[in-house]
């Protein structure tokens, strides 16, 4: 589809960036903060790139208002950040930590007073080791009170300052690397164990956006996909066929039962005939259906291409850690579909495929399937970044990924997508959960490596001052 000429970003557009609690915050055991699954789990030989983890992370619980004066002065309208749960729940449930709710309420007003929207997430993967030790975490169905209890906490502190909540940030993702690839806590491979996790977290998010409606109601709310739009290798059937096969079982799998409160039908058919489906108690699909969101949270990265797998073909493998380009392995469910790459697309160094057409299509398929508005909840190129002489990061490249990223929303907008708002994956540097601090993705380096934390100084890169112009042009000047 052809544009002659392209609708403008609306007026009341996002311009957002967005970040983490366990990737920004550090104050790790600081004012009584409980420990999260992530503060164990990096404590394991091998689990992360050398060993780093957010103990300091870029030391955002101490240095808050001087992050808050730089989003400022870029011009943001919107600031994603996350809750850690164990942080304002050291135990996961029962007592709150006055001090970690007061740090969050410092946050939102001095955002407030900048006139940025806060956007809150309320469960960016810091599950409160507590609830994993005492019943599995997302694999005791009592989690779906405790998270219930820990949001309507966070509904009734900060809901008549902050309107836009994300329930859940990539639960396809994060519970993939915990349940399927072994490599987010609590490191299991074990398909029949992942899909009774995922179904207990879509009860969760159910329950959340359930007490949201009676104690927000003014809000909106909706979880965060990481949505890798699938495209066949070919176009021969049998790498349609696998194309269909990824589309139902990593994408729409989520996303129908977020909006629809269903499984798709011929994914829920393959797992019941291999005894890996979720179990179903009555009542779990009616709660699902009756808490459909408001908006559905994207995370855009990159495209995935799909060709035929046999059912002695290759299964799911780790993905590319370190920055060394070209060493990502096909990937795949055997009897289903494996990954392929894709000739026509560049890729970063962690070979993730650059392409901008594909968040256009993203955003065209969610809202033809689901009708729902948009927020582009992340969106950024993670990247070595090189610190020069007088404090200088020249990263072109963001740019240039950004604007065409940005070119591709517009034409979406232009398609008749409802976007609400981009928040750029990161706002500063931050820890990248498996890939360390050199895997850069901020508008502000931060300096510090993955083992020494330097002076922690923020320095503005090119990409900061060309978002501050793009803002403040509505998007006009990209
Ligand atoms: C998403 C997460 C973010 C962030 C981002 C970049 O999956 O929601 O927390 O980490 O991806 O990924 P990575 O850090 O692996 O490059």
């Amino acid at each position: 589809m052809h544009h002659v000429s392209l609708r403008p970003f609306p007026d009341n557009f996002l311009w957002g960036a967005a970040s983490a609690a366990y990737q920004v915050e550090g104050a790790f055991d600081i004012d009584g903060k409980g420990l999260s699954v992530w503060d164990v789990f990096v404590r394991e030989p091998g689990r992360t790139f050398q060993g780093s983890n957010g103990d300091v992370a870029v030391d955002h619980y101490h240095r808050m208002e001087e992050d808050v004066a730089l989003m400022a002065e870029m011009g943001l309208t919107a600031y994603r950040f996350s809750v850690s749960w164990p942080r304002v729940l050291p135990q996961g449930r029962g007592a709150a930590n006055e001090a970690g709710l007061a740090f969050y309420d410092r946050l939102i007003d001095a955002l407030l007073a900048q006139g940025i929207e806060p956007v809150l997430t309320l469960y960016h993967w810091d599950m409160p080791q507590a609830l994993q030790d005492e019943y599995g975490g997302w694999e005791g169905r009592r989690v779906i009170d405790d998270f219930g209890d820990y949001c309507a906490l966070l509904f009734r502190r900060y809901g008549d300052r902050v309107k836009t909540w994300v329930s859940l940030n990539e639960q396809n993702y994060n519970l993939s690397n915990a349940y399927l690839l072994a490599t987010h806590p609590p490191a299991l491979a074990d398909r029949k164990r992942f899909y009774a996790a995922n179904h207990i977290a879509f009860l969760a998010n159910a329950r959340a956006i359930q007490l949201f409606r009676q104690l927000v109601p003014d809000g909106r709310i909706g979880p965060s996909f990481a949505y890798s739009p699938a495209y066949p290798a070919s176009c021969a059937p049998a790498d349609l066929l696998a194309f269909d096969n990824a589309e139902e079982f990593t994408n729409h799998w989520w996303l129908d039962t977020y909006c629809y409160g269903r499984y798709p039908q011929v994914a829920l058919a393959w797992l019941r005939q291999r005894g890996e489906a979720p179990d179903i108690l009555p009542g779990d699909m009616a709660a699902l259906a009756a808490a459909k969101p408001d908006f559905i949270g994207l995370n855009y990265y990159y495209t995935l291409t799909y060709t035929d797998n046999p059912p002695d073909g290759v299964g799911l493998q780790r993905i590319n850690t370190t920055g060394q380009k070209g060493s990502t392995p096909s990937s795949g469910v055997p009897g289903l579909y494996r990954t392929t790459p894709n000739p026509q697309l560049e890729t970063s160094n962690w070979d993730w495929a650059i392409d901008p057409t594909g968040l256009r299509i993203a955003l065209r398929r969610l809202t033809s399937r689901y009708a729902l508005p948009v927020l582009i909840t992340e969106n950024g190129l993670g990247e070595f970044d090189r610190l020069e002489d007088g404090d200088q990061v020249h990263d072109a490249y963001r740019i240039d990924y950004l604007r065409r990223h940005l070119a591709a929303c517009q034409e979406a907008i232009s398609d008749g997508v409802a976007l609400m708002g981009f928040c750029a994956w990161s706002f500063t540097d931050i820890l990248s959960w498996l890939n360390g601090y050199q895997k850069r993705y901020g508008f502000v380096y931060v300096n510090r490596d993955e083992t020494d934390v330097r002076d922690l100084r923020r320095v503005r890169k090119d990409s900061f001052f060309w978002y501050r112009r793009v803002i403040a042009s509505g998007g006009r000047e990209l």
